[in-house]
């Protein structure tokens, strides 16, 4: 494919223009896959097995329609509260009505900032230089503000609809299809795509712990689920190179060389209605574009990996420090997932609840209320576990 974009910096039009192509092109591609549809499981509680067998072969499968009407207004609701009163930029503390920004309370800053339409990972060592090619950052428009929320980390402390979300059973069941029935958590994050705004996320793969290892497998980093709260689209999706995370530690430098540009062939991008849910697997080559669409995304991202490549697993943190994952602290994390079951009970209580059986017996001590709020909930994120 011809080259479109070909200044360094475009404005966001030009941008958008010179990816139309590769847009139809990605689109039509992803919708020819037969991996999109409703969750499917059988009478016990496993994933359709031609759905299995369709992720196993993509390394992804969009659910279609997870997420109700009430669930997903709720969702945008609480995701458009938490940005509302976030700090106007990265050393504030106070939201754009001068008032205390949120979070301040959590030891872990919830907000992540960029420069708007920005590729802040590409060709940097930063992510322990797992981003190797920088991607084309169009210049904003010139009323965008200085910085744009990129991120939000630690969704299920942030807003209770996400916690109510993480507990989903068809979305429990189909992780325990894929990883097995004692599978931990890794991460919950949301990213922000704005119109104009969204920077890019650069080409790369997850996981930085298991490629080498002997026995390693298309599953070993797991896999993300993405919930999108808006339609899903070619200008503003995350992008990915299907059945590459089959292929161990991919050559990206070299994809995009081949490929002539950032816009690598056979790529397709993960398109799709506001409530449905992605299962990606961590593995693929993937990323996402500058947004310069004119179209929101945001995407609540959780991850699961399955229990034997976490546990006592010693491994080096994307901010380069060493972490060891002992059961104690798989166990304790792994209590998020008993708790949002919980609180997705009280809110939906004619819905039949998964049961996540390393903790089967001891729902008790793992209800949602005010109390596991504080003494579990908050600042749970600090126990992420990461391979
Ligand atoms: O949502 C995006 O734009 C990027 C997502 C991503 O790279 C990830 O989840 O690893």
């Amino acid at each position: 494919m011809a080259n479109p974009v070909t200044a360094a910096h475009p404005s966001a039009e030009e941008h958008a223009r010179g990816m139309v192509d590769y847009f139809r092109q990605g689109e039509q591609k992803a919708r020819e896959l037969p991996n999109r549809g409703p969750i499917k499981l059988d009478q016990t509680g496993a994933l359709d097995p031609t759905i299995l067998q369709a992720y196993q072969r993509y390394g992804f499968y969009v659910f279609e329609g997870v997420i109700g009407a009430d669930e997903l207004a709720e969702l945008r609701s609480d995701v458009d509260g938490v940005l509302a009163r976030a700090p106007v930029d990265p050393e504030s503390t106070v939201d754009r009505d001068g008032q205390p920004a949120f979070g301040q309370d959590f030891a872990r800053q919830p907000y992540r900032f960029a420069k708007p339409l920005s590729d802040p990972l590409g060709g940097t060592d930063r992510n322990k230089g797992r981003h190797p090619v920088k991607v084309t950052a169009p210049t904003p428009a010139s009323d965008a503000p200085s910085w744009t929320v990129e991120l939000l980390h630690g969704n299920l402390h942030l807003m209770d609809s996400c916690l109510r979300l993480y507990g989903h059973p068809g979305l429990l069941a189909a992780c325990a299809s894929v990883l097995g029935n004692d599978f931990v958590p890794y991460n919950e994050v949301a990213f922000i795509k704005e119109p104009g705004l969204g920077p890019s996320v650069a080409w790369h793969q997850d996981g930085t712990t298991h490629w080498d290892a002997e026995d390693w497998d298309p599953d070993a980093h797991g896999f993300n689920y993405m919930a999108q709260l808006y339609a899903s689209t070619p200008g503003n999706a995350v992008w990915v190179l299907p059945g590459s995370h089959k292929l161990g530690k991919n050559n990206i430098k070299q994809l995009v060389e081949e490929s002539g540009s950032e816009r690598i062939e056979g790529a397709v991008p993960l398109v799709c209605n506001g409530g449905d849910v992605i299962m990606t697997n961590r593995q693929l080559t993937h990323g996402s574009f500058a947004n310069s669409s004119p179209d929101r995304r945001i995407t609540l991202n959780a991850g699961f990996f399955a229990r034997r490549r976490v546990l006592n697993v010693t491994t080096e943190l994307l901010s380069g420090d060493l972490a060891t994952f002992d059961q104690a602290r798989v166990e304790e994390r792994s209590r998020m997932i008993a708790i949002a079951i919980d609180a997705r009970r009280q809110r939906f209580p004619e819905e039949a609840s998964y049961v996540y059986r390393p903790l089967a017996g001891r729902e008790d001590e793992n209800r949602w209320n005010e109390d596991t709020r504080h003494t579990v909930v908050k600042d749970y994120n600090l126990r992420d576990m990461y391979i």
